[in-house]
């Protein structure tokens, strides 16, 4: 009896130990342990030869034995079909890696940052505000009368629970902030969103951004706007394009203008695109109204400055020409992926 339970515990040793990596090894256990011919098999027959009192007693360690060797089989199963399928999971690092496609920047964020680029060269710092403004920074500094149309409802959106907040028409309000900091000069530009109470339309959308510049130093000069929005324009749309500057009226500037290019799509002969004058107007500008000045604690009598203001999807229908404004911003992948390769 003693060296049949020695028996069973050399073998639950040996059992134990046993370790199978591939699926064969495993086959090579059931065989040797649980087959017909196997170790439990020969050990549960050593049953004849126990004496009658002990049977019970030996009958359920024979049986702990059986379900210990049954369940190693069962744990060498599993760790092995695991195996076998990390390994034919195993990535093949020599292959080549998949594409990932690229995605490409919004034609608007593409001709800001152009715009935004060719300013910094000239040394303007860019300066951004609330989308959300007052009244006096949107209107009242900026030399908008309350009776301005403007600031009606049918064109600017205010918010119901301030009469006295409304969502920026223009980013004039940023301009007016950085120069009530009263650090001067002043070199500045203004990229931002903005929001107008527009039916939407191929040419007008309830919101749009706009790009607005402020200079302001001791004698600042027209010329030095013409200067300055030449250079622009020869940047963006290249050396061959003509600028002319008509006169205009803007309750923000005195004098005031606007600036036309020669046309793109006809070089100045006269299309569908420049309504055949030759001319498409760009932006609008002009020498900062000293009520402004004066507005925002800076002394008129020493300092002078321009201001300019542009809309960017004008800018970017003009450059890749756009037809309908709305394509800005329905988000079709068709229209937005033909930007991938522009910078
Ligand atoms: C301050 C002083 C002056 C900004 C200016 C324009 C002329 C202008 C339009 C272009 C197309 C608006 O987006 S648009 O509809 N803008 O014509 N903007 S001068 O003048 C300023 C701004 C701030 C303190």
């Amino acid at each position: 009896m003693e060296q049949l339970l020695q028996t069973i515990e050399k073998l639950k040793a040996e059992i134990k130990e046993f370790a199978a990596n591939k699926s064969e090894e495993v086959e090579a256990f059931r065989i040797k342990y649980l087959g017909t011919k196997g170790l439990v098999k020969e050990v549960m027959g050593e049953m004849k030869n126990v004496a009658v009192d002990k049977k019970r007693e030996f009958g359920q360690l024979l049986n702990e034995f059986k379900l210990f060797a049954e369940a190693k089989y069962e744990a060498l199963k599993q760790s092995t079909t695991s195996n076998q399928q990390s390994v034919d999971n195993t990535l093949d690092l020599s292959l080549p890696g998949d594409d990932l496609p690229l995605g490409s920047r919004h034609p608007i964020s593409l001709v800001r940052n152009q715009i935004i680029s060719i300013f910094q060269r000239l040394g303007f710092a860019v300066a951004e505000g609330p989308e959300i403004e007052d009244d006096w920074h949107n209107f009242t500094a900026l030399n908008l009368p309350e009776n301005h149309p403007a600031r009606d409802m049918q064109d600017t959106f205010y918010i119901s629970q301030n009469p006295d907040w409304l969502l920026r028409t223009h980013t004039s309000s940023v301009q007016v902030r950085e120069m009530q900091k009263g650090k001067l000069p002043i070199r500045i530009i203004c990229p931002g969103r903005v929001y107008r109470n527009e039916t939407i339309s191929a040419r007008a959308h309830c919101f749009f951004h706009q790009v607005e510049g402020l200079y302001i130093a001791e004698n600042v000069s027209f010329a030095d706007l013409k200067q300055t929005l030449y250079f622009f324009v020869q940047e963006m749309f290249g050396k061959d394009v003509k600028v002319r500057f008509r006169p205009s009226y803007f309750p923000f500037t005195e004098p005031s203008a606007e600036m036309d290019i020669s046309c793109l799509i006809c070089g100045g002969e006269g299309c569908n695109v420049c309504k055949k004058t030759g001319w498409v107007e760009i932006l609008g500008c002009g020498m900062v109204h000293p009520n402004l000045l004066d507005n925002c604690g800076i002394d008129s009598n020493k300092y002078t400055g321009f201001a300019f203001g542009m809309g960017v999807e004008r800018i970017t229908m003009l450059k890749y020409q756009i037809k309908d404004l709305r394509l800005f911003s329905e988000n079709d992948i068709r229209f937005l992926k033909q930007f991938t390769a522009a910078i």
